[in-house]
């Protein structure tokens, strides 16, 4: 299998986290792509028509996007622990959990692209609060949640800590840790994970 990737992408980080965690990562030769809103990479451009990453291609040659597909598909090939729970309250609660991080995570790449690609005069200040408004919002919702995790990992609570990975890498300054205490707790476990360790994003190169 070959995964476009980028090193700063927190959705790839979703693919990389669950292919260490289910034993597949050395099944998957990656190639690197720098694609943004206003800069497609042909490689990526020319195999998913969104022009985003993740992107895998099979062993069957076909493309799978985006990282809620590539991840239930790898989750798919293997015999060990599932990272998609099969059926009932648990499915539905770390498909919840990722939908919820998967938002946050939609927000805060909107907001990184305003304050990076989007020219300073044709920037809004109100689209700006209310993708903060949704940042903020999924970080309080978390917050209710994150004494329950304990140490389970599914795409639920991989799917968040990607999320809140991605805050710290882009967002410093939004110390989200100092008003989410439960969360900050739970994320320095989790973190611990060698899947988390190797996987922690950085620019490209
Ligand atoms: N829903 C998609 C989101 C993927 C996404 O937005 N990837 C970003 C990189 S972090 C991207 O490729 N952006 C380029 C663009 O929006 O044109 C997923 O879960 O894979």
């Amino acid at each position: 299998m070959k995964l476009l990737y980028s090193p700063a992408s927190p959705y790839v980080r979703k693919v990389s986290v669950v292919a260490l965690e289910t034993g597949l990562d050395r099944k998957i030769e990656r190639i690197q792509t720098w694609t943004t809103p206003v800069a497609p990479d042909a490689n990526v451009a020319s195999r998913n028509p969104l022009s985003k990453v993740p992107a895998l291609i099979t062993e069957a040659g076909d493309v799978l996007y985006d990282s809620r597909v590539i991840c239930e598909y790898l989750d798919s090939l293997h015999g060990g622990a599932k990272m998609f729970p099969s059926a009932g309250k648990a499915r539905w609660k770390a498909l919840q959990l990722q939908a919820l991080g998967d938002g946050l995570l939609d927000a805060a790449l909107l907001l990184r692209y305003e304050g990076w690609l989007r020219p300073e005069d044709k920037r809004w200040g109100d689209w700006q609060k209310g993708q903060q408004g949704k940042v903020d919002a999924g970080l309080a919702a978390i917050e209710t949640e994150a004494g329950s995790f304990g140490d389970r990992i599914d795409i639920g609570p991989i799917t968040i800590a990607c999320a809140l990975g991605y805050l710290d890498f882009r967002f410093g300054d939004m110390n989200w840790r100092n008003s989410h205490p439960k969360t900050a707790n739970w994320f320095a476990r989790i973190s611990e994970r060698g899947s988390f360790r190797s996987t922690v994003p950085v620019n490209p190169t």
